[in-house]
């Protein structure tokens, strides 16, 4: 299936992230694959030749296929309670610290069956694609044994194969020490380390993540995951610099990290070391909100130093219980003071590099992968400014459009 889309205001977005519209942009595609992503006028005519389908833009804005490089999708029960005790002053750590926050849900887990697990994700899957995201990426870590940590990897591959959207998996073992290794966090680090062949041979680890703070893990029993992670070949991730200072992201620096997310308590050694080792920041101004932090990420320091900045939903059920990335886009800007520029190349060419897809996924370009999306909208910065009205009018995956937010597919 070859298809060729014309008058199309064309934000190609690169990692350079450089504010450039093409008007008059031409897109082709043949298979699940970019021919052309250019200005209309100079496209070859062997390649307009022989389109199976020719569709005309009206002059819409297309953006790369929109990428949600953080979430934690796949998880039962819900926190609203805790979002009650919080709003009476009771602190995340608290509540943590009293079994309650992420142990919470790791019950609610295990005891949802396959099925049940896979349709609570698949109904919150469903907002993020109404709003044009075409490649997610979904964390394990609700489990914390080996079948519960395999069967949410399943979950989050079997989301991949009925939805039209790209799923790449995270191990996350070292999320939480779950209660039955109370006090022996050590062991637990064992434990982790020990279950991730097994779910590497069974193809369920595209990634690997830890939690590096004082109510996760330290600095040194995250290395140790690493270094297993790494004796397979798997890239590393890392929730650092959340809550607290644990110097996580320049050890995850020293691994060759995909990318460290949250950041707000990063230091600006850690921001040299991220620069040094090209891993992607991932900012989650969704957490940073919900927990009403005060402390905002260095985002100064890291444009300052080149270190590419991603946004991600961070979808979980303690803090970041949203499932809109254009809600994120506003956040990153209004929050965080991202440019409307940076936070749509944070969600797209940033992004899919921290998932490791930055030849492949997150621009337009030829022989890049054919996922985009047409927006009822002219400019990026319109993106970011509303909230609430979803401007997403038609997303192209792999070269075929599927259906989108107020559109059903003929
Ligand atoms: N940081 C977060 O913000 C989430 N996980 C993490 O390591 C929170 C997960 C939860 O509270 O359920
Ligand atoms: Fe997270």
């Amino acid at each position: 299936m070859k298809t060729l889309w014309t008058n199309a205001r064309l934000a190609t977005m690169n990692s350079a992230c450089q504010p450039a519209l093409i008007e008059h942009g031409a897109l082709v595609a043949d298979g699940s694959v970019l021919q052309w992503a250019d200005a209309a006028d100079r496209l070859p005519a062997e390649l307009a030749r022989g389109c199976d389908d020719c569709i005309d833009l009206g002059g819409a804005l297309v953006t790369p296929g929109l990428v949600d490089c953080h979430t934690h999708l796949v998880y039962g029960g819900s926190r609203a309670r805790e979002f009650e005790m919080r709003l009476q002053g009771a602190s995340y750590a608290d509540i943590a610290r009293a079994g309650g926050g992420i142990r919470a849900t790791v019950a609610a887990t295990r005891a949802a069956s396959q099925a049940q697990l896979q349709d609570l994700a698949g109904a919150r899957l469903g907002h993020l694609l109404q709003e044009g995201v075409t490649t997610v990426e979904i964390k394990s870590g609700y489990g914390l044994t080996l079948e519960d940590e395999a069967r949410m990897l399943r979950v989050a591959r079997a989301l991949g194969r009925a939805h039209a959207v790209e799923v790449r998996t995270t191990y996350l073992g070292a999320h939480a020490l779950p209660a039955e290794y109370a006090g022996q966090s050590d062991a637990y680090i064992d434990a982790v380390c020990s279950w991730l062949p097994e779910l590497h041979a069974q193809g369920l680890v595209d990634a690997v993540d830890a939690f590096c703070d004082t109510v996760g893990f330290t600095s040194a029993q995250v290395e140790r995951v690493f270094r297993s992670a790494r004796a397979l070949g798997l890239p590393v991730k890392l929730h650092a610099e959340q809550l607290s200072n644990q110097h996580g992201s320049a050890m995850a620096a020293r691994f060759g990290a995909l990318s460290c997310d949250h950041l707000e308590y990063l230091d600006q050694g850690g921001v040299e070391a991220l620069a040094a080792s090209g891993t992607v920041a991932v900012l989650l101004p969704g957490a940073y909100y919900f927990l009403r932090e005060t402390r905002l990420p260095p985002v100064a320091a890291l444009r300052a130093a080149g270190v590419p900045m991603a946004i991600a939903t961070d979808h979980n059920p303690g803090t970041s219980p949203i499932l809109s990335i254009q809600l994120m886009l506003n956040m990153a800007c209004v929050l965080f003071g991202l440019t409307p520029w940076e936070a749509l190349c944070g969600i797209t060419a940033q992004a899919a590099r921290a998932l490791g897809l930055g030849a492949t996924h997150g621009a337009l370009a030829t022989g890049m992968r054919a996922d985009f999306v047409v927006w009822d909208a002219t400019e990026p910065a319109e993106l970011a400014y509303a909230i609430g009205r979803n401007p997403c009018r038609r997303v192209v995956q792999g070269g075929v459009e599927r259906a989108a937010a107020g559109r059903s597919q003929a």
